[in-house]
């Protein structure tokens, strides 16, 4: 079901590894920016009704306004499974420890007598946060893209989550139960690109916000990509992947349970095993097999499993199998190795890494503690996952006294002539009333 790489003896290229020889999805986000395009044209210039009537076409609602109401909000709390409250609620305890932690605090740098930097941390003032609703509802995403804004201190955060049909055109139940439990109170029932213009440009019902964060199909990755500037945006996240480094010690079972998990979400989930033991390799795929048969999306596990995007790669040592996860800089990384934390000690390029035969995805996906939105299609190698830090922007604040000023200022007037500025430097002996070289 899972296609091989063989890259044992000769064929390990020992210069570095080619990323593009690694399995990847096909997100061709560039191919959908025409599609968006005019989608956040129109939304830019009409507004809510244009929200609407693509809420109409797309998701195949008809509403008469996208805000939810805070009555809906709190009857979809009432209303949830206790145990998925419990569940909710570990799951935001957990989170919030992890993301409290991550709290910048201010710093001032004395750089001479007189003069001194400060960076001050300064939250977002306005968010929007997309949460999916396509082939899952997830309530966790909310989770992970609420806690981090509100540790961060964020003022103003908006959910938006795609209507649905069977609910009356609203978002997914447990979606509004989850921003509920979690205090969110404005959440508007729209999805795709509609729904990212709608944050980025406001509208009558929506005023616009700073910045966007949230997973979401490609043409919500499109728009981020096409608003980037207008807003911020944290990344144009792409299907999930994981990727699992494994030796003979790893359990075939649990090796392939966590591949199927990830592979659950979408046909172009990728599942990319990395291993320097043949038997386990074929462990693996027996287990697939037979836990694929009796999976309840075995069509989408399948599809994921078989596309060109996943596939078992054989290395002949741990470090060229680290050379390999690194090129690929998943967004999940599973070590299943003798002596797993010093392993995971050494990669370089993961969205998250979870250590040993204890520590699944799926642990993080819910309630380890850690987010769940982390960087794909390889950004892992310059990006970070979701935090607290995303909502913060640190501003330097630059003070200096005339004595502080004075000592630098032949400096400042030397580099100013050097780049041909002389008025950079004029702005500096203005204060002195002589020159000062
Ligand atoms: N594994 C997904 C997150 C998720 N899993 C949500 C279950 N629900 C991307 O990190
Ligand atoms: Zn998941």
């Amino acid at each position: 079901m899972i296609s091989r790489i063989d890259l044992r003896g000769p064929a390990f290229p020992e210069g570095g590894i080619d990323r593009d020889l690694l399995p990847r999805a096909e997100f061709d986000v560039e191919a959908a920016l025409e599609t968006v395009r005019p989608i956040c044209e129109d939304v830019r210039h009409r507004g809510t009704p244009a929200v609407i009537e693509y809420g109409e076409r797309f998701d195949g609602v008809s509403l008469s306004r996208l805000r939810v109401s805070q009555r809906a909000l709190d009857e979809a709390l009432a209303g949830l499974d206790p145990e998925v409250r419990a569940a909710l609620e570990e799951s935001v305890r957990r989170a919030r420890l992890v993301h409290r932690e991550q709290r910048r605090t201010d710093v001032t740098t004395q750089v001479v007598p007189g003069g001194t930097v400060t960076e001050r941390w300064v939250p977002v003032e306005r968010v929007g946060l997309y949460v999916p609703g396509g082939l899952a509802v997830y309530p966790s995403s909310v989770v992970m893209n609420v806690v981090p804004a509100q540790e961060a201190g964020v003022a103003g955060i908006a959910v938006a989550s795609p209507p649905q049909q069977e609910f009356g055109g609203a978002p997914h139940p447990t979606i509004l139960a989850a921003c509920a439990l979690l205090g969110v109170t404005e959440v508007y029932a729209a999805g795709g690109a509609q729904a990212i213009a709608m944050f980025a440009y406001g509208t009558d019902e929506c005023r616009p916000v700073n910045l966007v964060t949230g997973p979401g199909n490609i043409y919500v990755a499109a728009a981020k990509r096409l608003l980037k500037g207008r807003i911020g945006i944290d990344a144009e996240a792409g299907p999930t992947e994981i990727a699992v480094l494994a030796d003979a010690t790893a359990d075939a079972g649990f090796v392939a349970a966590d591949l199927i998990s990830q592979a659950e979400h979408d046909p172009l989930a990728a599942a990319v095993l990395v291993t320097t033991s043949a038997e386990l390799a074929d462990a693996v795929d027996k287990e697939l097999g037979v836990q694929v048969a009796a999976a309840r999306h075995r069509e989408r596990i399948t599809a994921a499993l078989s596309g060109r995007q996943s596939a078992t790669v054989l290395v002949d040592t741990l470090a060229q199998g680290l050379d390999v996860v690194d090129a690929y800089a998943a967004e999940h990384l599973e070590i299943h190795t003798e002596d797993a934390a010093a392993v995971a000690a050494r990669v370089r390029n993961a969205g998250a890494v979870f250590v040993g035969p204890h520590t699944p995805v799926s642990l993080g996906d819910y309630c380890a503690g850690s987010n769940h939105v982390l960087p794909t299609g390889g950004c892992a190698c310059h990006s970070s996952g979701l935090s607290v830090q995303s909502f913060l922007r640190g501003i330097h604040v630059v003070d200096y006294t005339r004595e502080a000023l004075a000592e630098v200022a032949h400096h400042v007037v030397t580099l100013a002539a050097a780049e041909d500025l002389p008025a950079h430097g004029a702005a500096v002996t203005a204060r002195f009333g002589r020159p000062v070289t």
